[in-house]
């Protein structure tokens, strides 16, 4: 049996490949300017999969993608697994020298990037002998879909099991750089029909798509449950509150980190009217504010379901779907999903009792294989039993609720992406003048957390902060870029000589406080 994740996607094409797969809107005013069938999709991804044969690359070679969202990159991603490729999405935010480290430690054979950044881009690959450079920009042209123009559009699916490699997720670490999560065609499909199942889907479903593709969420968990149901896409290439309000009159599910969902309480129009249609409103990848869930609650008359996820282990934990399976309670990330087992344990590696605080751990046929060339890191994040450690912290209540109560990863999520502040202080560190510096993150009312530095200046030197933000937004992505930088004589340390970040972030804890 083909155990490919694409294998699995083609069988759920609806007989009827006339129908629309995807309507494509307009992010500001949500008017649908295009139409994608099932028969375009099946044709799409052909071709491209045939292409991608064409170019002989190894078996196991990582297709890496750093391109804008358009759906022809979704197609792109359904090629190369199509294919029997491995599948490498990158964040549109990040430059040159983080591309450097990826491409150096994926080896790709193939790349594929926006023509705006062809031209930084390519000395990096040339340097790293990637064989293949094409180009996807978010209007759908490129060289990439040039080269597979002339393709057939009838492709049979390369043969996988369920163990081999279907895409590399980066992840970042706590100390040293980040790591490629491993994630099997078995991961993702196990995953993906529990969703479906646990969350109701059917081929009656729209789904509002207005995440990036590069992360787990949008990637796998939104594009999946709609691929494996024959449903529909509303596709936005980027969230925009006022257009996917346009849509939710035709909507029956969204998918959203919790800064999309501040951002549609935070525009009148979100209103019961607008959502009498929808089915079903899901949040993700970071925590929900218990005021932000009550809020829509009141609003729209719709309880948001939260669920809980990771890079490496794609969803864990999820609030019930039907209420004859329990109440979606705020603050909750619920109950773990069918098949998926989650633990806590505390710090003498004992299980946890009812409420109490321990270190959230899984096992489970969604849990990935290790991180690429990183065996000795994989070794440290699996206990001596094989359960996956997430460095998330929890407790579970008597009636099997988990909820999260923070983390043993010195981690921000600043509007869903994740923000290592030891990867940040040591770009900071770098810079002319600086001694020594602390990251952290502080309440934001828009993302959530935001990142804030503070900096130590070198005996004799001063620095700018305004001047340090503008250099550190020519190198980093721009999400990891501190929002403020304070200048101190000195940090916080403890007794052991440890910076006491608690203290700084109680400093710092009102600066974007809502006037
Ligand atoms: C944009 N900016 C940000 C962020 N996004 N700053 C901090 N945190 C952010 N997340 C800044 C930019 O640096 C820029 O600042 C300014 O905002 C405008 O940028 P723009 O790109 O126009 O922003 P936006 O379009 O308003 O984006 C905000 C967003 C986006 C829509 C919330 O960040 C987003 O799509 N987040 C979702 C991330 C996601 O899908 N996460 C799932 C990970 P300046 O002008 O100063 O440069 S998967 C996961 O976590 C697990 C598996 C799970 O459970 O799902
Ligand atoms: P990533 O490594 O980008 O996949 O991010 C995964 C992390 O996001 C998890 O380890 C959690 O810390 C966080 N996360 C995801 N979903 C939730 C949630 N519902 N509530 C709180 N944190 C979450």
């Amino acid at each position: 049996m083909n155990e490919n994740l694409f294998a699995a996607i083609a069988s759920a094409f609806p007989a009827d490949r006339n129908r629309t797969a995807i309507e494509i809107a307009e992010p500001s005013t949500g008017t649908i300017y295009r139409e994608v069938t099932w028969a375009d999709i099946e044709a799409q991804t052909a071709r491209l999969a045939n292409m991608l044969q064409s170019l002989k690359l190894a078996p196991g070679a990582r297709v890496a993608v750093q391109t804008e969202k358009s759906v022809e990159a979704l197609m792109l991603y359904l090629a190369v697994l199509r294919a029997g490729y491995v599948y490498l999405p990158l964040n549109t935010a990040y430059q040159a020298s983080e591309i450097e480290y990826f491409v150096g430690n994926a080896e790709p054979a193939m790349f594929v990037c926006s023509t705006r950044n062809y031209a930084w881009t390519k000395p990096i690959t040339d340097a790293a002998g990637v064989a293949h450079l094409f180009t996807l920009d978010e209007d759908g042209i490129g060289t990439v879909l040039d080269a597979a123009t002339d393709q057939p559009k009838t492709h049979s699916i390369a043969h996988k099991s369920a163990n081999d490699l279907a895409a590399i997720l980066y992840t970042s670490g706590t100390t040293g750089r980040s790591k490629g999560a491993m994630l099997s065609h078995g991961n993702l499909l196990s995953n993906a029909k529990t969703l479906v199942d646990y969350w109701d889907w059917s081929e009656r479903d729209v789904l509002i798509h207005a995440l990036p593709i590069f992360h787990v969420h949008g990637l796998f968990v939104a594009s999946h449950c709609f691929l494996l149901t024959g449903a529909k896409l509303i596709w936005f290439s980027k969230f925009d509150q006022r257009g996917v309000i346009a849509q939710l009159k035709r909507a029956s599910v969204f998918m959203g980190v919790p800064t999309l969902y501040v951002r549609l309480l935070a525009d009148s129009r979100l209103t019961r009217e607008v959502c009498s249609r929808m089915r079903l409103f899901i949040a993700g990848s970071a925590p929900l504010l218990i005021e932000t869930f009550n809020e829509f609650r009141e609003r729209t008359g719709h309880t948001i379901l939260e669920r809980y996820g990771m890079s490496e282990t794609n969803m864990l934990c999820s609030n019930p779907y039907l209420a004859s399976q329990g109440e979606r309670r705020g603050g909750t990330v619920g109950f773990p999903l069918p098949g998926v087992d989650v633990r806590l344990s505390n710090d003498r590696a004992e299980r946890c009792d009812v409420d109490e605080i321990g270190g959230i751990e899984v096992r489970g046929p969604n849990v990935f294989s290790g991180y690429w060339r990183m065996p000795e890191k994989t070794k440290e994040e699996f206990t001596s039993d094989g359960w996956f450690k997430t460095g998330d912290v929890g407790k579970r209540d008597e009636r099997g609720y988990f909820t999260i109560v923070g983390r043993s990863k010195d981690l921000i999520i600043s509007g869903g992406y994740n923000v290592y502040p030891a990867e940040i202080e040591s770009y900071i560190n770098d810079m002319p003048g600086v001694a020594e510096s602390a990251v952290i993150g502080v309440p934001h009312p828009d993302f959530g957390e935001a990142v804030v530095a503070i900096a130590v200046a070198k005996t004799g030197a001063t620095l700018d902060a305004d001047a340090m933000i503008a250099t550190l937004k020519k190198g980093i992505a721009n999400f990891k870029v501190p929002k403020r930088v304070f200048v101190a004589a000195e940090l916080p340390r403890n007794a052991m000589g440890k910076v006491q970040k608690n203290l700084l972030r109680d400093t710092h804890h009102s600066l974007f406080a809502r006037e």
